[in-house]
């Protein structure tokens, strides 16, 4: 065979590998399309709603994402919500995450004061300068017989009763407006000097333990289940504990926040020992790498000489399995009982050292000026209020973002 055969050859074979790779790669390419076909096609992307976990201060802006007001539930009832989203256990993978629209942790909080920045003492002293000038000692009277009548606290009353006379100055514009921003400066103030919001708890690996008293029927549990949702989207690996064995369904309902939070829950049987409860709890916090124990406790034995009794033994029992536990003891107060709240928090002061307060069913309320009786009368710091029973209406509280809150306008519901 010469030279040119060869050639030949080799192109009429080049020719023949073309035409088999061409006739390969559209055998494929109609085997897709013939699959494509028998398979229904992925329903087009929905938007997802995420939690994001900037709470507090870093939150996202809540017009970004409206969150659901959630209907009254009756007592102990634990209130219908859709479990925990995936997405809401952790960062979603792979293509989801570019439809994630990010709704924050916790709920704004000017919603949560709306009722006592329009009918609490906010929206009636509004009502009392509403289309005034001057501040003369005739108006100051009544001013003082309105912060006296309200939730603030007598301390309070006459610190800013005082203030008002000593240092504020119309300057001639909206006098409203002019009074609200003065003593919301005043309160900022005031508010300052506690440690407030999320509390500092022990590092990871921990456990780092969290202890919750307070009257039956405060939101204990609640806050609980909300308290757990917040720490979990802090990177915490969370344990609830249910030590308040003394009501029947105490524990189920604990058990209920614990699956709608994707976290676990020990609990005993109706009427088991507290104590021993929260010592297996706290045991298995600690041997099966938990970072955060929260224990339910309960509101309300036969005496309350027993209920301070069993606080106690509860405190001890977690300090034995946790050197320095409990790290933290939130007392939740209930918003709607206004001074009231203060003095029921008497006998759980006597019983444990509370070091930090959460402020339950602040939405339900024009009596939100109790915030301010709790930080200075009992010199406690505010950890987290209460807007709702939803997973996400809990906020960790900011002085500053409280009181431009509460002093924000408009006040037009405000009796006039
Ligand atoms: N609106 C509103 N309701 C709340 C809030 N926190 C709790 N609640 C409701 O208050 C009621 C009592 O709450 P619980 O959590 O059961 O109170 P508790 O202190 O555990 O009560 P006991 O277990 O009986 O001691 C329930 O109906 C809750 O849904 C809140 O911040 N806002
Ligand atoms: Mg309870």
């Amino acid at each position: 065979m010469d030279v040119s055969s060869i050639v030949a050859l080799l192109v009429v074979l080049g020719f023949v590998a073309l035409g088999v790779a061409a006739t390969i790669r559209l055998g494929r390419k109609k085997d897709e399309a013939a699959r494509e076909a028998e398979e229904p096609r992925p329903p087009a992307p929905s938007l997802r709603l995420d939690p994001g976990v900037g709470a507090g201060k870093s939150a996202p802006s809540p017009e970004a994402a409206p969150v659901r007001k959630p209907e009254p539930a009756r007592k102990a009832e634990v209130p219908k919500e859709p479990p925990a989203a995936p997405a809401e256990a952790g960062a979603p993978a792979g293509r989801e995450k570019a439809l994630i629209i990010p709704l924050p942790v916790v709920k704004p909080l000017g919603a949560g004061l709306e009722r006592t920045r329009t009918e609490g003492f906010v929206g009636r002293l509004a009502a009392l300068f509403r289309g005034g000038t001057t501040v003369d000692a005739a108006l100051l009277a009544r001013v003082e017989e309105v912060l006296l009548t309200s939730d603030i606290g007598v301390k309070t009353t006459g610190d800013l009763l005082e203030a008002l006379r000593v240092r504020f100055r119309p300057s001639g514009g909206d006098l409203v407006r002019e009074v609200l921003d003065f003593l919301k400066g005043e309160v900022q103030g005031m508010l300052a000097g506690l440690p407030h919001g999320v509390p500092d708890l022990p590092p990871p690996p921990g456990p780092a333990v969290v202890m919750v008293v307070g009257v039956n029927g405060t939101g204990k549990t609640t806050t609980i289940g909300k308290m757990a949702f917040f720490f979990k989207h802090q990177g915490r690996k969370v344990l609830l504990g249910a030590g308040d064995t003394f009501r029947a369904a105490g524990a189920d309902q604990l058990q209920v926040w614990g699956e709608r939070v994707g976290v676990p829950v020990v609990s005993g049987a109706d009427r088991a020992d507290p104590g021993s409860v929260l010592f297996e709890a706290a045991k298995r916090a600690r041997d099966e790498g938990h970072d955060l124990m929260i224990a339910d406790t309960a509101g309300r034995l036969h005496t309350n000489v027993n209920l301070v009794e069993e606080l106690k033994k509860v405190h001890r029992v977690l300090g034995k399995v946790v050197p320095g536990a409990p790290h933290e003891v939130v007392l939740v107060l209930d918003a709607t009982m206004g001074q009231n709240a203060v003095r029921q928090a008497d006998i759980f002061r006597q019983a444990v050292k509370v070091t930090g307060i959460a402020l339950a069913k602040l939405d339900g309320t024009a009596k939100g000026g109790v915030v301010l009786s709790i930080a200075r009368d009992m010199g406690v710091p505010i950890r987290f209020v209460g807007v709702g029973e939803g997973l996400r209406d809990l906020r960790p509280f900011d002085a500053a973002e409280f009181a431009d809150a509460l002093f924000a306008g408009p006040t037009e519901g405000a009796p006039s």
